[in-house]
């Protein structure tokens, strides 16, 4: 059996792997051609055109927690299990969540350009405590988040696609308007699916409260950009926290790195060792899995996108 790895060798792979199986590690997926017509596995992002030319392939493991970008037609239409690492990054999004909260709540930017200026800015700022926060996608980052934000006494609703699956930490799952209608922050977690993309358009921000802030740690394209530019500049909504964006990277020419009720990042909220980390355990526990013929972690839904 061939398994093919995009990334550094590891070892702990091969051992995982075990005897009879070989483990080709490639910095791209082109330098494995000449093993296309035999891999069972890859480890990394296949291009439809490499999917094309692995009739043997049997399974594929995507570095992303989002699988938007893997998710092509040809996989769409291909009987290849696609896993992906969602989970690896959920603690740190959901620490990024709190952040950009806190960070908008605050008003931090006023304090970061006081000190610039070596100006002593004192101001009545405001307190999560009591707030809602209304959390779009209940996965890995929106339940820690759920539950970093009733620690902070705020109270938390939460829209999900699965409502019967369990929602600790979330004191209320509700429809998508009573989200919007209550929430003072408005946090988007969820993959970008055919049902998810384009959500908050126009009417979207209209009925959020004019107080209220819109934050985005999973993906850009969940909100129409046109959209949430007109509801900042027009005061539907109190401002953003954005570190997913329709564009990335973000163009320098984008109008949202200067608005001034912006924050902006550039899709690092997860970039930390402890998602490297928990990355590796998953692809580690899968490839284990495929070896063995047991049942993979992380199984796609292709058709519903995550
Ligand atoms: C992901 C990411 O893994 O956005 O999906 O980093």
């Amino acid at each position: 059996m061939i398994i093919v790895v995009v990334g550094k060798e590891r070892q702990d792979l091969v051992d995982a792997a075990g005897d009879g199986v070989e483990v080709r590690f490639v910095r791209q997926l082109d330098e494995a051609d000449d093993v296309f017509g035999e891999m069972e596995a890859v480890i990394g992002r296949v291009p439809p055109s490499v999917l094309l030319k692995a009739p043997r392939l049997r399974w594929v493991h995507s570095p992303s927690a989002g699988v938007d970008a893997d998710l092509s037609p040809e996989m769409l239409a291909s009987p290849v299990v696609l896993t992906s690492s969602a989970g690896n990054g959920g603690i740190p999004l959901a620490e990024h969540s709190m952040l950009l909260m806190l960070m908008l709540n605050r008003e931090v930017p006023r304090w970061m350009r006081a000190q610039a200026d070596h100006r002593w800015e004192r101001f009545t700022h405001g307190e999560l405590a009591g707030l809602t926060v209304g959390i779009y996608g209940l996965g890995n980052s929106g339940l820690d988040l759920a539950r970093k934000a009733q620690a902070f006494h705020m109270r938390v609703l939460g829209v999900r696609r699965r409502v019967e699956e369990p929602s600790p930490y979330v004191d209320l799952v509700c429809d998508f308007d009573q989200m919007l209608a209550e929430s003072d922050f408005v946090v988007v977690t969820a993959p970008r699916t055919p049902s998810t993309a384009g959500r908050f358009d126009r009417d979207a921000f209209a009925r959020m409260k004019s107080t209220a802030y819109f934050v985005c740690i999973s993906r850009g394209g969940i909100a129409d950009d046109d959209a949430l530019l007109d509801a900042l500049r027009d005061g539907q909504i109190a401002g953003a926290g954005l570190d997913a964006h329709g564009v990335e990277p973000l163009p320098p020419d984008s109008p949202f790195w200067s608005l001034p009720n912006v924050i902006v990042t550039p899709h690092n909220g997860a970039t930390s060792d402890g998602t490297a980390r928990r990355g590796a355990e998953i692809v580690r526990e899968n490839l284990r899995r495929f070896v063995n013929g047991e049942v993979l972690h992380n199984l796609v839904d292709k058709t519903a996108g995550y």
